[in-house]
């Protein structure tokens, strides 16, 4: 028998003693989700502000994910890829059409998708475009996120990222974000087999580049013969108001790299998609998983992908991601603790008016917990808000009010 656990206080006791303390929780302990909300173990029900880092765009507990999730799971769950399964060549010929690709290659978390991808670019850098071996530079850029292995953490600039996880892994070259001069120098080097890039940096504390770069970048990058590595794991799937961020202004990666709501989080699903020129590189042996193209990820992958379809949330969070920022922009006025609300669609931040190392941020979202909304703070004085997409006009209204209310009866 499986003991249970009573209290939150109980609960954050186990996870401090017996976890492995590589995170700082806002102190709630979570019981049940549905659609918006999160209830703790007190009963205590919340907007979910956080969304699972955008994994949950269609809502917590989705009925329709959770019914292919519980149907597929009676049936089969993992075969490996040892042999084929009845699941996957669906999946990946559903995913294929919807980006507008030749080839899914289908892994769990969006660290693998990215080594993923890396590996990829790297043979067609070899193979393909000539390149002399070991030589392959890979071009990303500062602030970057792409996960937490050793290979992505060498890209890394973060120092607690980093430090004392080397050594690192040569082939990068850092070069700042948003800036179209330095691309034009970086990948003009013959070396370089692709740029690596987020549409917009969320871990950063979402920060939208100037409307134009990423044409930019996809132009430097065709006139170099550099494969353009797009990062959409947390941007993808509606978040921003398209089904991609990199559809605002109209650029198609040649390595498109989607995690998180791929799932709607209910387990973890990753995938690069590429046509058959970068695709193909690999061969039998070369790359793989255990899990990755699993059949019960793959009847997940469909579902997920349908209901955002069915249930328009890029068109969702347009709208209401307006509304949202027009709501914070009106706050603005009256307080000057907000200096700044940015973003796109529903994956929005807002900026507070203190240094980075202060406690005001992280004070701030303890009053949204208490007064019913939960969200977390970036890198210090940003935290990010990022509903689930199916929510209602009324409901961001509501949060608006939360927000505010705590704003400004904030007292640091
Ligand atoms: C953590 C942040 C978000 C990602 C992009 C790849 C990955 C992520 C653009 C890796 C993951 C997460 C992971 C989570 C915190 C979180 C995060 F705050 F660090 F920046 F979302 F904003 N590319 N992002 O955002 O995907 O391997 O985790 O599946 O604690 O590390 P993963």
């Amino acid at each position: 028998m499986v003991e249970s656990i009573t209290s939150g206080h109980e609960a954050i006791h186990l996870e401090e003693k017996y976890g492995a303390h590589n995170y700082h929780p806002l102190p709630v302990v979570l019981c049940k989700g549905e659609g918006v909300f999160l209830w703790d173990v007190e009963g205590k029900r919340y907007y979910d502000f956080l969304s699972a880092y955008s994994a949950v765009n269609q809502g917590h507990c989705h009925p329709r994910i959770i019914r292919a999730l519980t149907e597929q799971a009676k049936e089969l769950t993992l075969t490996s890829r040892a042999f084929y399964n009845d699941k996957l060549g669906l999946a990946e010929k559903y995913i294929c059409e919807t980006f507008g690709y030749q080839k899914a290659l289908f892994m769990n978390s969006g660290a693998e998708a990215n080594e993923s991808a890396i590996k990829l670019a790297r043979k067609w850098g070899y193979t393909k475009k000539g390149i002399p071996e070991n030589q392959a530079v890979i071009v990303a850029v500062k602030q970057n996120f792409h996960g937490r292995t050793t290979t992505i953490i060498s890209a890394s600039t973060d120092s607690s990222a980093k430090n004392h996880f080397g050594p690192f892994m040569p082939g990068f070259e850092i070069v700042n974000y948003d800036d179209v001069k330095v691309l034009e120098k970086a990948l003009s080097n013959p070396n370089v087999c692709a740029l690596w890039i987020e549409p917009i940096q969320g871990e950063a504390g979402v920060f939208v580049p100037h409307d134009g770069y990423l044409k930019s970048a996809e132009k430097i990058c065709r006139a170099n013969n550099v494969l353009l590595m797009m990062d959409e794991i947390q941007t993808g799937i509606a978040r921003t108001g398209k089904m991609l961020a990199s559809d605002h202004e109209g650029v198609r990666a040649d390595l498109l790299i989607l995690g998180k709501a791929l799932s709607g989080g209910v387990m973890p699903i990753s995938c690069v998609l590429a046509d058959d020129e970068v695709m193909l590189v690999i061969k039998p042996g070369e790359h793989g998983s255990t899990f990755g193209g699993n059949p019960l990820a793959s009847a997940i992958v469909i579902e997920a992908l349908e209901v955002v379809k069915d249930e328009h949330l890029a068109e969702n969070a347009t709208r209401l991601g307006e509304i949202f920022r027009d709501r914070m922009n009106a706050l603005m006025k009256k307080t000057s603790l907000v200096k700044l609300v940015r973003g796109k669609g529903l994956l929005n931040a807002i900026v507070i008016n203190d240094t980075e190392e202060s406690e005001t941020a992280w004070n701030l979202c303890l009053s949204f917990a208490k007064n019913g909304l939960l969200a977390k703070p970036t890198h210090g004085n940003i935290i990010r808000l990022a509903p689930p997409l199916v929510i209602t006009e009324e409901q961001i209204h509501e949060c608006c009010d939360v927000i505010e209310r705590s704003v400004l009866a904030f007292t640091k």
